[in-house]
């Protein structure tokens, strides 16, 4: 198994909701195992700026699945939760990204693992920081690539979204 790393974003309904469902929807079954999840972060829309702020988590996982497996899963996540096409950087009701899988390099149409831009995403690299401050990505540590990106705007609204605990027998 190989670790996974999600970045999680909502700009459109119940925001919060919107992250823990998408996140109860990912650790729950065999494709994904929990490791940790980030506090919610409220966040300044960046790319299109003229949209609602968003609520922003990364979580981080264990797998077996390959990266088209995985994009797959993350995309079906997505309808699940009833995702409709809008535009590019866009609103969104939910949006799954695949951040990092094991050393995997990845770069296809569909597909370009670790992703491309999270290094000029305070969003992803805020709420990552707080759950994996030591890895490093394409020569980078999460933690110094974090405290260089503007935060202004983003403020912590809710605790990490954590697995139910099992039923006691
Ligand atoms: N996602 C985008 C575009 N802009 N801005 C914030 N703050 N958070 C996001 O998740 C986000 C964004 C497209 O994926
Ligand atoms: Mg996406
Ligand atoms: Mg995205």
């Amino acid at each position: 198994m190989t670790e996974i790393g999600l970045g999680f974003g909502s700009n459109v309904g119940d925001k919060i909701a919107n992250l823990n469902r998408a996140m109860e929807r990912v650790f729950t079954g065999e494709s994904v195992h929990f490791v940790a999840a980030s506090s919610i972060w409220r966040t300044a829309p960046w790319g299109y700026v003229e949209q609602d702020w968003f609520a922003n988590a990364c979580a981080v996982g264990r797998t077996d699945m390959s990266p088209e497996e995985a994009l797959a899963f993350t995309q079906s996540v997505e309808e699940e939760l009833g995702r409709e096409k809008t535009f590019r950087w866009g609103p969104r009701l939910i949006d799954v990204d695949i951040l990092y899988l094991g050393d995997e390099k990845v770069a296809t149409e569909r597909l370009i693992v670790p992703h491309k831009e999270m290094f000029n995403r305070a969003f992803v690299l805020a709420p990552l920081a707080e759950i994996r401050p030591d890895l490093v990505l394409d020569g980078v540590a999460i933690r110094d690539a974090a405290a260089k990106v503007d935060v202004e705007g983003f403020a912590k609204l809710s605790p990490p979204w954590r697995p139910r605990a099992l039923p006691s027998q």
